[in-house]
């Protein structure tokens, strides 16, 4: 790098990971090889009705066997790290029977292949699929799911732990309890605000006996991945100094505290936030919650892995029943955002991104933070052999901005990993929402870098942006 391209560039810290992440079952396929076990998302996936034209993860991206092209990707693009999540079912196909070898031949050969191409593996132990079997005996909502979730992640580390030093327990405890236990649009399709409570606190106390034993077996750095999203009114979408009235206010807090705090603070102070507390009694009762689970949830972690894609937009008005996925919402409208929106409907608000952050780094100082997922769906046009995908482009670029003014302003940002290196399969929406910066033909298999790869593998190159918006090379010189 020329002092000259310095001078134009938007530089991240030296040492910045630059990566994307994908997750098991949205990818892999290959659901029936070398003795994988069925998970809730094999079941949920043929509920009539379920997924966008009755669509499954069968075949997926066919990752599982076509790994070491999609390495090959990774290696063009520049990555420093490759986030992926590890099929429980391939490891113990019943969920805590005995272990499948096979199934962790396929994550050493993966875990191999991108040690050898430079690329960090940062697998995560559990991005939502289940063992059936243990679904079977209550899924979530049973405690033992807990200590059969650190006995697998032990399992493991015993055969991954001397390559891997990056883990990431769970996935979005937030997603995995409210849309699959508490409203039924992701697996296992159950339908109780009580069972939504109890499954969040077994994920929450997952995530620290998964901590314990992976820090036991060496572990150099463990992160949870939490979605979160700022929550704000309508006015503050477009003036975050705007004030609030008192119940705009409490209105923010309430929620905030039951989609951010509600898992933030167990894992990062080892409580849960009072103000959630009442509402989870009133539902679920407390006794799912015992004396001791809040210390092994809070133990230590290195990194939060903070999954940012949109705001929560929220507003007091009288009268509001509940929002069904947030118990404990009554007299609450969510009105949505007047921003442009993502082809998932969700507002657009870079700023979210920054003043996400910079919270963290204020409430919960001590952690180090790393974007675990930032990305948005469009559609792509495809033209020849290129993938025009302008809109993603420009959503990764002003979030990634956003990213390097919360940097600037004192956040302990250390990376930032895009949602998703492929096109795959978007659970409930089936493979009609592509994230992707790898266009997949999922009739033919093929892989298309698409403009936002192209672009970001620039960004990779020169650890940064530039500086002027108008100096965004074009495509030609880029490709
Ligand atoms: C992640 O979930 C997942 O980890 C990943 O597997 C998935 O493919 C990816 O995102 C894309 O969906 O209130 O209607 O504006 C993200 C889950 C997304 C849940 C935003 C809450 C709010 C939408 N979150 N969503 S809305």
């Amino acid at each position: 790098t020329t002092t000259a391209m310095r001078g134009q560039t938007l530089a991240f810290p030296d040492g910045f990971i630059w990566g994307a992440a994908t997750a098991a079952y949205q990818v892999e396929g290959a659901t029936r090889a070398d003795g994988r076990g069925v998970s809730i998302w094999d079941t949920f996936s043929r509920r009539p009705g379920a997924i966008a034209d009755a669509r499954t993860g069968d075949t997926a991206c066919d990752h599982y066997h076509r790994y070491a092209e999609d390495i090959g990707l990774m290696d063009r693009l520049g990555l420093s790290a490759y986030r992926f999540s590890i099929a429980w079912t391939r490891v113990r196909p019943d969920g805590s029977g005995p272990v499948n070898q096979a199934g962790l031949d396929f994550y050493e050969r993966l875990v191999d292949g991108l040690l050898a191409a430079g690329i960090e593996p940062y697998p995560a132990l559990y991005h939502w699929d289940l063992p059936q079997a243990l679904e079977d005996r209550g899924g979530w909502t049973d405690r033992d799911t807990a200590y059969r979730f650190a006995e697998y992640a032990e399992t493991v580390q015993a055969r991954l732990g001397d390559r891997v030093r990056t883990w990431m327990t769970v996935n979005e405890p937030w997603v995995a309890s409210v849309l699959g236990y508490g409203i039924g649009v992701h697996a296992p399709g159950r339908n109780s605000w009580a069972d939504a409570f109890r499954a969040a606190h077994h994920l929450l106390l997952a995530h620290g006996l998964g901590v314990r034993v992976l820090r036991a077996g060496g572990a150099s750095q463990i992160t949870l991945n939490v979605n979160l999203a700022p929550v704000l009114t309508p006015g503050q979408v477009n003036d975050p100094a705007v004030a609030l009235s008192p119940e705009d206010a409490e209105a923010v807090d309430r929620v905030d505290a039951l989609i951010n705090r509600q898992f933030l603070d167990p894992v990062l102070r080892g409580e849960y936030p009072a103000r959630v507390l009442p509402i989870i009694e009133r539902v679920a009762g407390l006794g799912h919650i015992r004396d001791g689970d809040l210390a092994e949830i809070g133990r230590p972690i290195d990194l939060l892995g903070v999954n940012y894609y949109t705001p929560c937009v929220v507003r007091s008005m009288p009268g509001t029943p509940a929002n069904p996925a947030y118990p404990g919402t009554e007299d609450i409208e969510f009105p949505g955002a007047f921003a442009p929106t993502t082809a998932t409907g969700w507002p657009i608000v870079p700023t979210g991104l920054s003043q996400l952050l910079l919270r963290l780094t204020r409430d919960y100082p001590g952690v180090g933070l790393l974007v675990a997922e930032n990305g948005a769906a469009f559609d792509d046009v495809v033209s020849g052999d290129r993938v025009h995908d302008a809109d993603r482009t420009a959503f990764l670029e002003s979030h990634l901005r956003a990213a390097h003014a919360a940097i600037e302003a004192g956040a302990d940002l250390r990376g930032y990993l895009v949602w998703s290196l492929l096109d795959n399969f978007e659970w409930a929406e089936g493979y009609n929402k592509r994230f992707g910066i790898v266009h997949v033909d999922f009739g033919t298999q093929r892989r298309v870098l698409k403009d936002s790869g192209l672009w970001y593998r620039e960004v990779i190159r020169r650890n940064g942006l530039w500086k002027e918006r108008a100096r965004r090379p074009t495509l030609e010189e880029v490709a």
